[in-house]
């Protein structure tokens, strides 16, 4: 478990003296005072009635986080945020309404809202939610302020030379590991996903070293590459292919000739909703060019808690990937499940069909299916490996 899920701002334990500041923005005074109380002493709550006084506030003291309802006098909650983002571009703000507007919401997300929370906001939701905003505040801070060191978590390396070593033994003994995703009603198998392995500890690292060498396209090429030539050999069903965000820049994946474009109509491109796809240019009709070659979009580690409404707009999933923190424990959580069945409604008025991924659990399984998910990834049903593992029922 991360330490956000436990409701730990990250790094924060002993090391933190001063708890993050909160600006707490709402005109209802009841619900000022309950939150203050609720979120006092671990955050230094400032509580204000208006979105005039908060962008004053703000301009005067550093915050780590903004919790507002959406709904403020004075001041839609889209023009609040376009104020607060001219001040501070870094400040998460998580956005609370009483009543649930999906126009409202998505517009809210657009203009960089972090989450958007429905009153009476659950106590450990909120926990969770703000103290993954002020993790990401620093972690946003420490990625503005630290030089590019080179070095890799238990594995420091000190020249770019060095680094090209890793990456070029890491390129060699590339392998494609498969994980079945699976119809629960119909016993069956429907696709598999495409998991990158080599001989560094994790495909984390690997990524990693890509990025610092300035290879991360290259390692992209060479795993689609095998990819292509392993699903030549798979059994009947979808490969599911990730996609990193910075692949979408690079013309080889849009190049009709290339091995995977031969597999197009089989194949599900992943895209993950961790990553600001906004920024991308071009990226919706990235998106497009993909679809004419036959390729199907997913997007990837929904209700990770990122700006999932947004890349959803941009990206027009076929397929929506649920992230594992969403899933685990759904059979102990009606907020999850709650969360759940809505965007499982959400993705059938869309069009898309949804998989849970990671669910480890017969519980787990039973729980989702109740509420009407019925594809399925996890260890419960197969780990990656390498020849096509046949999954368990
Ligand atoms: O980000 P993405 O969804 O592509 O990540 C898939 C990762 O999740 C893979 O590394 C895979 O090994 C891991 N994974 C798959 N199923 C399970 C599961 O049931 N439990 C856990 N903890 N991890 C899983
Ligand atoms: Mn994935």
């Amino acid at each position: 478990m991360k330490d956000w899920e436990r409701g730990v701002p990250e790094g924060s334990a002993a090391v933190e003296a001063q708890p993050p500041r909160l600006l707490l923005v709402d005109d209802d005074e009841p619900i000022r005072l309950v939150l203050t109380r609720l979120l006092t002493p671990a955050y230094q709550v400032t509580p204000l009635p208006s979105a005039e006084e908060a962008i004053a506030e703000v301009r005067v003291r550093p915050y780590d986080v903004v919790l507002s309802d959406v709904f403020l006098k004075g001041m839609s909650g889209v023009e609040f945020l376009r104020r607060l983002r001219e001040q501070d571009l870094d400040l998460p703000v998580l956005l609370m309404s009483g009543e649930p507007n999906l126009d409202a919401a998505m517009r809210a997300v657009e203009y960089g809202a972090m989450r958007f929370l429905r009153k009476p906001v659950d106590p450990t939701e909120l926990r969770a939610a703000l103290a993954k905003a002020v993790s990401m505040r620093r972690l946003a801070e420490a990625r503005r302020r630290s030089v590019d060191l080179l070095g890799l978590p238990g594995q420091p390396v000190g020249d770019r030379a060095g680094l090209d070593a890793v990456v070029d033994g890491a390129l060699r003994s590339l392998k494609v590991a498969w994980q079945p995703i699976v119809s629960w009603q119909r016993r069956r198998t429907v696709g598999y996903e495409a998991l990158m392995r080599s001989r560094l500890p994790d495909p984390a690292a690997l990524l990693e070293a890509a990025a610092k060498a300035g290879r991360t396209i290259e390692l992209g090429r060479a795993m689609r590459d095998a990819v292509a030539v392993a699903g030549e050999l798979a059994p009947m069903a979808d490969l599911y292919v990730n996609l990193h965000p910075q692949e979408l820049l690079d013309e080889a994946l849009f190049d009709p000739t290339a091995p995977l474009s031969r597999l197009a109509r089989r194949v599900v491109l992943e895209v993950t909703e961790r990553s600001s796809l906004e920024s991308l240019p071009d990226a919706r009709e990235r998106m497009g060019r993909l679809r004419k070659l036959g390729f199907r979009l997913a997007l990837d580690d929904v209700g990770s808690g990122y700006a999932g409404l947004a890349s959803f707009v941009l990206v027009e999933p076929e397929v929506v990937k649920l992230d594992l923190s969403l899933v685990r424990d759904v059979h102990r959580s009606a907020t999850r499940r709650r969360l759940i069945a809505s965007l499982l409604a959400a993705c059938r008025d869309l069009g898309s069909v949804c998989v849970a991924e990671g669910v480890e659990l017969p519980a787990e399984r039973d729980a989702l299916a109740e509420i009407g998910c019925d594809l399925f990834q996890g260890f419960l049903f197969g780990r990656p490996g390498f020849a096509f593992p046949e999954p368990q029922f």
